[in-house]
This record gives structure tokens, C-alpha cells and sequence, in this order.
């Protein structure tokens, strides 16, 4: 393909719609129907754990605009069953997934027990206030160590609350550790945060009862699954039900689920009320109901010898799952597999126990598992290097996977089974630039500096892989118009990633149009029926790929066309600015636009300028194009992409810290990213995805925490004590002044040569952060995230021994 968009730094052409106030949610859809939609409301249990023994809707039914309720006794079929465990795993003994509307029990406070249909929300709030619902209460199980603890049990059935255990080992552990020269172990913990959009959840259904179909808005990242699931619930065809995300106002990760309990009982309502119903969750139902992530405790036993180099690591850690399972072992797993990043330990082992608490359930949040896996393996290196009385950076190198050693197999096994391998890598080239962006060598001098102006000073880094692209597959189709429009239809849904853009520029490539031309949708099962989704930074892989492959179909189908008129071999045609010609020779055949006229026998007939400018070569009968006798008409390609399997992106960070001693305050002193997403399609939408990315991960190193008290109530469910960072928490001067260069190390494995980006900024983070902090006050970090207060009483217990 001739690249003249690919690589470039294209500005977002979604941008201004989506900052001018004019994206359009699932909460604006109907907002302009004569029909106004019913809203919905939901009674959520107040407790973590009881049994439910009674509901009371009388009073609530007496409320004026009340439509209907619904309990779990109004469900049929499917719908009444439990929802499905979306990715089962061998290792998974003991699944628990809810049901759309709990059925007799309760596990987190938040669980939907009663939905309420009435004329407009307000009413459908007043009368779900007034639904008694009776409990028997039961012993909530809050937390890791509680639950490890096993003095209750989530699941009466599950009395040891472990839904799962997994163990993987590689290389010989017992010679690694007699091979040591020094051993040294670690307790390490990560708190729980949650992806948090912008949007939250959303939901609306109309009911078509002429047709029997069902068409659902929801704000989610995989519509093709939210339509299965809702199909397979509600006992519909397949072909009956349209499910398509329309702008999503973020999702990282919490909009993978599916189905929402809502994704069912909205569409059911619907149905049942042959009307349109919505729904538009809260920020508290957000916080309380919606899903978790990070929560896990990790002991680690190391070997390593006299240069830093490990010979064994053995890992054992406990994952909290949350009151169900509906995402499998996904988080645990990740943190196992790829925990050892760029670096090959001579053995390894790893235990994992995924854990029920009496919590909102655990599902990806951008990372799954990696970040807490990351703060692992580089606060055992650190501790290595401090042992050894070496620098951290000497540490890293000497433990790295070499450029000639790809494709690495770690000799793992992954979710799905297959062998985990690393395709390509730069890792020593990587932090040896790192070394320079961040002034590794001149922190001395800034710590004498910052001494002098009371403050502590330190510096911290941290490197990580990201399987990125994973399959099945994904599919794209495109479509060149009469007008010269291309469109470009996906099947998975854009979130804020840019993919409007993005895909834009590579079928622009390979179509030889300007990419003013390309109109790419996204997420809407009537224009492309058959994804999976948005999520693991698969888009850029996956859907670029296949837009790739469909241009080229669409592509090869014109320049048929157009030999075939100019009796020129398609071979010697190219397309340059929208202009189907001779190679070389430009005015010599004709628009893309016109040979797709001629692809369309019915517009032909209609199209008089078209007729004129395509007979001059090949004269025949007026009114009929004269295109190959068997021609499929349309300039059109569908075409899927299906990698032999995922590709290791990877990066490394860093971090100068200054800390107040007087207030403890953090700040960011200097950031540098080194970053290895392969072939970069749009390099300014990669660095808005890294900046993104490391302001979350500062927002879980340094604020963030659900903090449950011993009844399960979420005691920060709001923004009133849920610090989510704003630009203006984030301790840097600015994020656009970090230091980000990127090694370009292309994937073998797809035809773009592109590894994923979307997860990449936020994975290291709260290692780097505790890496910089620890090296600023000399005593050990084993607990994320830190805070000013936390900083202070750990420099007070530190001070006092
Ligand atoms: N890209 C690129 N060149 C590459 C890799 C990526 O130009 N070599 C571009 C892609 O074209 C795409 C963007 O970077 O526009 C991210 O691509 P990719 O890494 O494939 O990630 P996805 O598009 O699959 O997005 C998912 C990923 C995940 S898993 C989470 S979580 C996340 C994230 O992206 N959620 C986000 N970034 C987010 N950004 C926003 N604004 N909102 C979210 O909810």
C-alpha cells in the first residue's frame, strides 16, 4: 500500500463532534420521538449478603405513572436462569454467576432485586423507594484477608470462598533456588479501583410488533455479544434483534460484560410493554453495581545470583473475585502469565487462588491483571537491586530477554489453552533509551538539589509486555459509492480510541482515495454482524487488519472493472487520488466514483454523466454498463482477520518524585515512556492513549481505593470521596510535556506489522510510582496506592523502627 496516511499524525476527525456537544448517547436516543420512552429504576439490595424472604411492591404500584415491576418471578425461560460465565476456565471449580433480578439471595450490596417501569424516571425512583423488600441476613465476607480467612462463606456451597486455583510452573524451581546465592521474600498488595467512564451504563429498547424485532442501544464495547446474549435470553432469532453501541462515552473495560442484568430486563420490559424503554445508570449505581478491579495480595519467595540475574521466583497470590464470576480466571491469569515481563528468571512458579468476597463482581479494567502483576515483578527487582547495592536499571538488563531469542516461549499456557510466545522485542535498546529520556545518570545531582529545598527525591522504573490482538477474529467491510464515499463498516465499537480516524487512514492507503472520502461505523450489528469486541488493545490488530483485507478486495474488484474497459491488465493499473488509471499516467481512466456507477447496473441507467465518461473506451449499448458479463455488481469487499495469535507490545517507564516533609504531597518531577506498539497507524492517537493511560494509572497509584467497610458498604461511592484524578490532580506540570519516544519493532504477525497501544500507559504506573517513592524515602513500598496520609504514617513507623 502506498503510505501516505499510515504513520501520520492525522488529527481525530471525531473530535470535534464529540467536544462541541454533539455525540449522540444511549441517554439522548427517543429523545425526539413523538413516543416518549418508559424509564426504568432499579431496587438494589442495601446488604452484601442475605437471603431475600419477601417482596412488597403493593404500595409502589399505587404511585401515579407506574407501568409495571418486575421480579425475578416475571422472568421466562433463559432469562430466569443464572447469566452465563462469559469465559469458562478448568481451573474455575466453583463458578457463581447472578441472575438479571436476584432470585433469592444477595451477594453485594447493589445487586438489582425489582425493576420499576414508570413514565419518566423520577416516578420510577419515587416508587421503587417504596418497595419493601424482607432479608434474612448473613455474614458479609469483605476483602482479601477475610476471605482467605474462610471464617464465612460467600457461597454456602463454596465454604472456602476459592472459585478457583491454578498452578504453572517452568523450569526446575527446587535447582533454581539451590543455584541462588541469596534469597529474599516479599508480601505485596494492590487495592481495588474500577475503569469509571465518563458514561456509565445504558440502555434502550423498542419493541417492534409487527416485525417481532428488537432493536437495543447500549453503551457497551462488544455489541455483536450484548445481541447474542440478549437473543439467547429473550428466545429471539438471531436475526431479530439489531444491538448497536452509538458513541460511548468511554468504557475501559467495565462495557465488555454482557449481558448487563439490564441488557436483559430492559429489552424484556420492552417487549412486554410493546414500548420503548430505557434506562441511564447513576454514578452511585455506577460505583456499587457496575464491576471492580486490582484487589490482590501477592507472596514472593526470589533466588538470584550476584549479578541480580534470578534463578527462581515462586509466586503465590490471592485474587479477589468479587460475589460472582461472569469474566472466568481472565484478571488472574493475565497477572500470572505475564507477569515476568520482559525478563526469563531461570524457573518460575506461580499459584493462584481467585477468591468470593461479598463485592461488586471483578471484571477487566484496563491492564486485567497486568498492572498488578508489574507492581510484583518490579518491587522484587528493586528489592534485588538494593540487596546487591546495584543500580535498578543494571538489574533489569541483566535479567532481559534478548532481541535474538524471538519468538520467546516462556513455556506458559494461557487462557485459551495455547502456549504463550512472545513475537518481537527490543527490551536492551528500549531502556537504554529510557536511561536518557529520563536522566538516569544526573538523578544524584536533582537529590542533593531537592534536599536542599526540603524535599525527598528519588527515581523509579519499571518495564512490561502486553499480549495485545488477540483473536478469534474480526471482520470489516467496504464499500466504495456511487458518489466516491467509502464506507467502511466494523463490527467491534469505538469507546474514544480514535478507531474513526485510525481505519479511515489505512483504507484511504489502500484505496488510493483522500481520506476525507472514508466513513468508517463502528458497533452496529446491522451494517457488520460478526465481531467480538473491543478490548485486550485488539482494534488496531484485529480490525485494522481486516479493513486492510477488505480494501484490497474492494480494490481488486475496481481495478477489474476498469481493465477490463481500458483493456489494460489489472496489474498496471493503480488508484491515485481517487483516480483509476494507468500506473503512471495520470487522466488516463477514470474516478473511482465511475467505475463504481458501472459496478451498479441499476444506477447506471440513471446516470447520465456516468454513461458519458465511461463509454469512451469501450463502446456498447448506452444503457448498459460495460463491465466483465460476470461481474458481481457493487465495488465492495468483506474480508476477516484472524491472527495465529496475540503479539507482546511492550514499554518501560519511568519516574523523578519529589515528596513535601512537610505535607507529604507527591509530585512528578520528570516521566519518560519508552513504547513498542509495532508499526504505528496514527502515532498522535498513540500518545493520546499513553497519556490517557498513565493519568489513570497515577489516579490508581496515588488515589485510588473502594473502600469497603466490614459490612460491605462502599463507604467512597461518589465523587465526593472517590478521588478519580482531573487534569488538575495529576502532579506533573503537563501531560503533554512527558518524555515519550517510541521503538518501532514490528509484529511478524499480522499484515500491518502493528502490537496494540490501548492498555500500554496505565500498566506500569503504580510500580514506577512506588519504585521512585521507595528510592525517595529509603524504606520499602509493598502497598498501593499511596496517599499523603498513608506517606505519613509510614514514614512515622519507619522513623520509629
Ligand atoms: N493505534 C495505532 N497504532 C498502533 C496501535 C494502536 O495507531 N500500533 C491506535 C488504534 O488505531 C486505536 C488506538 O490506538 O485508535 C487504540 O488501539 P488498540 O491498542 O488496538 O486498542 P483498542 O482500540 O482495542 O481499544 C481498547 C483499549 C482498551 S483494552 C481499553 S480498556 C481502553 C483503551 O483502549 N479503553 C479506552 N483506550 C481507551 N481510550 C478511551 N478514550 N476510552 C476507553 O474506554
Amino acid at each position: 500500500m502506498a503510505q501516505r496516511y499510515f504513520g501520520s499524525p492525522i488529527k481525530r476527525s471525531e473530535d470535534l463532534r464529540l467536544t462541541t456537544g454533539n455525540g449522540r448517547y444511549v441517554d439522548d436516543i427517543g429523545a425526539r420521538d413523538a413516543v416518549r420512552p418508559y424509564e426504568a429504576a432499579y431496587v438494589r439490595s442495601p446488604h452484601a449478603h442475605a437471603k431475600i424472604t419477601g417482596i412488597d411492591i403493593d404500595d409502589a404500584l399505587e404511585v401515579e405513572g407506574v407501568i409495571a415491576i418486575y421480579t425475578w418471578e416475571d422472568l421466562e425461560g433463559p432469562a430466569a436462569e443464572p447469566l452465563p460465565v462469559l469465559i469458562p476456565h478448568p481451573s474455575l471449580h466453583a463458578p457463581r454467576t447472578g441472575y438479571p433480578l436476584a432470585k433469592d439471595e444477595v451477594n453485594h450490596v447493589g445487586e438489582a432485586i425489582v425493576m420499576v417501569v414508570a413514565t419518566d424516571r423520577y416516578i420510577a425512583e419515587d416508587a421503587a423507594n417504596r418497595i419493601v423488600v424482607d432479608y434474612d441476613f448473613l455474614t458479609p465476607v469483605v476483602g482479601v484477608t477475610a476471605s482467605r480467612d474462610a471464617a464465612a462463606a460467600v457461597h454456602e456451597d463454596v465454604p472456602d470462598n476459592v472459585a478457583a486455583r491454578l498452578v504453572q510452573e517452568t523450569g526446575d524451581l527446587q535447582a533454581g533456588f539451590d543455584a541462588a546465592s541469596h534469597t529474599l521474600e516479599l508480601d505485596l498488595t494492590i487495592e481495588r479501583s474500577a475503569s469509571i467512564p465518563l458514561e456509565g451504563k445504558g440502555v434502550y429498547a423498542r419493541w417492534d410488533s409487527d416485525d417481532a424485532s428488537l432493536r437495543v442501544y447500549s453503551s457497551t464495547q462488544t455489541s455483536t455479544s450484548v445481541r447474542a446474549a440478549i437473543a439467547a435470553k429473550l428466545r429471539l432469532p438471531l436475526t431479530k434483534v439489531e444491538v448497536i453501541a452509538p458513541d460511548v462515552g468511554g468504557g475501559f473495560g467495565v462495557k465488555i460484560v454482557h449481558p448487563w442484568p439490564e441488557e436483559i430486563t430492559v429489552p424484556m420490559a420492552a417487549i412486554m410493554l410493546n414500548h420503548p424503554v430505557k434506562w441511564t445508570e447513576d454514578r452511585r449505581e455506577h460505583f456499587i453495581a457496575s464491576s471492580h478491579e486490582r484487589e490482590q495480595q501477592h507472596e514472593i519467595k526470589v533466588g538470584f545470583d550476584d549479578d541480580g540475574r534470578i534463578t527462581a521466583l515462586d509466586v503465590v497470590f490471592w485474587h479477589d473475585n468479587g460475589a460472582y464470576t461472569p469474566y472466568g480466571v481472565i484478571c488472574p491469569i493475565v497477572t500470572s502469565t505475564q507477569l515476568l515481563g520482559p525478563y526469563k528468571p531461570g524457573a518460575y512458579r506461580v499459584e493462584f487462588y481467585s477468591i468470593y468476597t461479598n463485592t461488586v463482581i471483578v471484571t477487566p479494567y484496563r491492564g486485567a491483571g497486568r498492572p498488578q502483576g508489574v507492581f510484583a515483578m518490579e518491587r522484587t527487582l528493586d528489592a534485588i537491586a538494593d540487596y546487591l547495592g546495584k543500580d535498578r536499571v543494571d538489574v533489569r538488563a541483566a535479567n532481559f530477554i534478548q532481541p535474538d531469542e524471538f519468538p520467546y516461549d516462556h513455556g506458559l499456557t494461557f487462557q485459551d489453552g495455547r502456549p504463550l510466545i512472545y513475537d518481537s522485542g527490543s527490551y536492551p535498546a528500549q531502556l537504554e533509551s529510557l536511561r536518557e529520556q529520563i536522566g538516569w545518570d544526573q538523578i544524584d545531582e536533582l537529590r542533593a538539589d531537592a534536599e536542599a529545598r526540603g524535599k525527598w527525591l528519588g527515581a523509579g522504573l519499571a518495564c512490561y509486555v502486553e499480549g495485545t490482538g488477540p483473536g478469534p477474529y474480526e471482520g470489516a467491510h467496504v464499500n466504495v459509492l456511487t458518489d466516491g464515499t467509502v464506507e467502511v463498516a466494523i463490527g467491534l465499537t469505538s469507546q474514544g480510541q480514535g478507531h474513526q480516524t485510525a481505519f479511515a487512514q489505512i483504507a484511504a492507503d489502500e484505496l488510493g482515495v483522500p481520506i476525507e472520502r472514508v466513513k468508517v461505523t463502528a458497533g452496529d450489528t446491522r451494517r457488520f454482524g460478526y465481531a467480538v469486541g473491543t478490548f485486550a488493545s485488539r482494534a488496531a490488530v484485529m480490525s485494522g487488519s481486516a479493513v486492510a483485507l477488505a480494501a484490497r478486495a474492494a480494490k481488486a474488484k475496481a481495478l477489474r472493472v476498469v481493465s477490463d474497459l481500458l483493456e489494460v491488465e489489472a496489474d498496471d493499473l493503480e488508484i491515485v487520488d481517487g483516480m483509476v488509471q494507468v500506473k503512471g499516467d495520470p487522466g488516463s481512466g477514470m474516478s473511482l466514483s465511475n467505475a463504481a456507477v458501472l459496478s451498479n447496473p441499476l444506477r447506471y441507467a440513471f446516470d447520465e454523466a456516468a454513461k458519458e465518461a465511461t463509454q469512451f473506451a469501450k463502446p456498447g449499448d448506452p444503457n448498459k454498463p460495460p463491465v466483465p458479463d460476470d461481474s458481481e455488481p457493487g465495488i465492495e469487499g468483506t474480508d476477516y482477520y484472524s491472527p495465529p495469535r496475540s503479539t507482546f507490545a511492550s514499554g518501560m517507564h519511568a519516574a523523578i518524585v519529589e515528596i513535601d516533609k512537610q505535607t507529604f504531597d507527591i509530585k512528578i518531577v520528570k516521566y519518560a515512556v519508552n513504547h513498542d506498539c509495532g508499526e504505528l497507524i496514527n502515532p498522535m492517537i498513540v500518545e493520546g492513549q499513553v497519556q490517557g493511560g498513565l493519568a489513570q494509572g497515577i489516579g490508581g497509584a496515588l488515589y485510588e481505593k473502594m473502600e469497603y467497610d466490614d459490612y460491605g458498604q462502599l463507604q467512597n461511592a461518589s465523587f465526593m470521596d472517590f478521588l478519580l484524578p482531573y487534569v488538575t490532580e495529576i502532579p506533573m506540570e503537563s501531560l503533554g510535556e512527558l518524555s515519550l519516544e517510541h521503538q518501532i519493532t514490528p509484529s511478524p504477525l499480522n499484515p500491518l506489522g502493528i502490537k496494540g497501544a490501548g492498555e500500554a500507559g496505565v500498566i506500569p504506573v503504580a510500580a514506577v510510582i512506588a519504585s521512585a517513592v521507595e528510592d525517595a524515602l529509603g524504606f520499602k513500598i509493598t502497598e498501593m496506592p499511596l496517599n499523603p496520609s498513608r506517606l505519613f504514617a509510614l514514614t512515622a513507623a519507619h522513623a520509629a523502627g
